[in-house]
């Protein structure tokens, strides 16, 4: 039997914690209600929050110098989704696991349903891979992929993202990502109407083969691999691409995919205007696409990105129904302890927008008082919600110190054992 963490290693960690829980949850809470606030209700919006974990996160990252390979990485899909059940255990917001094909190319499809519903989790969106050969791969992508001067490139790509399509139907997936790595280094290279024209073609292929109620993910990135273009390069050729593809079709913000200082809350507004807000992989950085942890660099920046999403949500923004995901690389952490505190820090900017007094933000930009405008937000920004983020995941069954328990529990050093290294591992960056 695997090694797993269960409900009353949990709750023997948590009892050691609960008073000082208590305490500091019935203080919050005082405080909370001079303001007119519910602490009640903010527990119960934290306890609903969700973002899917990536099968590919939970393997140590690297960046093209080198990789150093952590003890007891997952070697399969199926312990994959062992270390994803221990996140979801202990931070008890992260059921949904996003899937790489074919980093994750199951045998048996229901096999791998079944396995993981034991675990209490779900396939969330699918992620293609065309930014990369894989062994015994008919055509290159060296040159691109869905926007390849050869239609016979464009084909295979297209029919792996169909696969990639018919699997997630097959593990119930309600969505497909697409990333593409196609570009140019040189002026010149790529012709740029042209290739956005084959990229057009491709994904009308692929946006065909969605099933009921599928939707299509697409996401933009403004340069990495390709270093001078590429094909889908900014949010507003993501959503001219939606648009030209049909209702089925969202853009994907993933937040290291700007260029630094873009004012990356105001490109979620927009989408949100628009319909065409799919969803985000959820990460920070301090330069480019650093794929670092989600609120380790900026995290005001992630506040003010949920304080547009909350005010869609109580606003009742039709159609509005975002996916989250993070979406990162751990190089130098264990990636379970990465993704926890990544987790935890999304429920804290979500909690903390939902405390903004909106009311008193909507008067002040009626009056125009900008100073009294930015302290609505600075309020909520600078509240400390931790014990109504502890006390959601202590009634949730999951870990009030995640991080602690994790630690205590000797879960990676169990794992290392039964999990040789076998240089095998594929970690990503997309
Ligand atoms: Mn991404």
């Amino acid at each position: 039997m695997a090694f797993r963490l269960t409900d009353d290693l949990i709750a023997g960690h948590n009892s050691k914690a609960a008073g000082w829980l208590e305490d500091d949850y019935a203080h919050l809470g005082r405080q909370l209600a001079r303001r007119g606030v519910e602490i009640e209700r903010l527990t119960e919006r934290a306890m609903a929050f969700r973002v899917a974990v990536p099968s590919w996160g939970v393997g140590t990252g690297g960046t093209r110098f080198a990789r150093f390979a952590g003890p007891g990485e997952p070697r399969d899909v199926f312990e994959k989704l062992d270390d994803c059940e221990a996140i979801h255990e202990l931070v008890r917001v992260t059921p949904g696991i996003s899937l790489h094909i074919p980093w994750d190319e199951p045998e048996d499809a229901a096999a791998l349903r079944e396995f993981a519903a034991k675990r209490g989790l779900f396939f969330d969106s699918m992620n293609s891979n065309t930014f990369q050969d894989q062994p015994g791969q008919k055509l290159s992508y060296k040159f691109g992929s869905l926007t390849h001067t050869d239609p016979a490139v464009r084909r295979q790509a297209v029919e792996h993202n169909v696969h990639c399509i018919e699997l997630g139907r097959k593990l119930g997936a309600r969505s497909h990502t697409v990333w593409i790595g196609d570009g140019g280094n040189f002026p010149g290279q790529v012709h740029f109407r042209r290739a956005l024209e084959r990229y057009l073609e491709s994904l009308r292929a692929i946006y065909a083969a969605l099933p009921d109620g599928f939707r299509m993910f697409i996401e933009h990135k403004l340069y990495e691999p390709a270093f001078y273009s590429t094909v889908l390069n900014d949010w507003g050729v993501s959503y001219h691409c939606t648009r030209e593809l049909g209702p089925k079709a969202f853009s994907l913000v993933d937040l290291g995919h700007h260029a630094p200082n873009v004012n990356i809350e105001m490109i979620v507004a927009r989408l949100i205007q628009f319909g065409k807000l799919a969803g985000f992989h959820f990460n920070d950085s301090k330069y480019g696409d650093d794929d670092l942890d989600a609120g380790s660099i900026k995290p005001f920046q992630l506040f003010l990105v949920f304080h547009e999403l909350v005010q869609a949500e109580l606003e009742g923004v039709a159609g509005f129904d975002p996916a989250y995901m993070l979406d990162q690389s751990h190089n130098v952490t264990d990636p379970i302890e990465s993704l926890m505190t990544s987790a935890m820090e999304l429920v804290r900017a979500y909690v903390q927008a939902h405390l903004v007094d909106r009311a008193a933000l909507a008067e002040a930009q009626e009056r125009n008082d900008a100073l009294v405008a930015l302290q609505a937000l600075k309020q909520a920004f600078t509240t400390d919600v931790a014990p109504i983020l502890a006390m959601a995941r202590k009634r949730a069954g999951g870990a009030i110190d995640p991080l602690g328990t994790y630690r205590a529990s000797g879960y990676r050093q169990r794992k290392a054992e039964k999990r040789p290294a076998t240089g095998r591992v594929q970690a990503g960056i997309v």
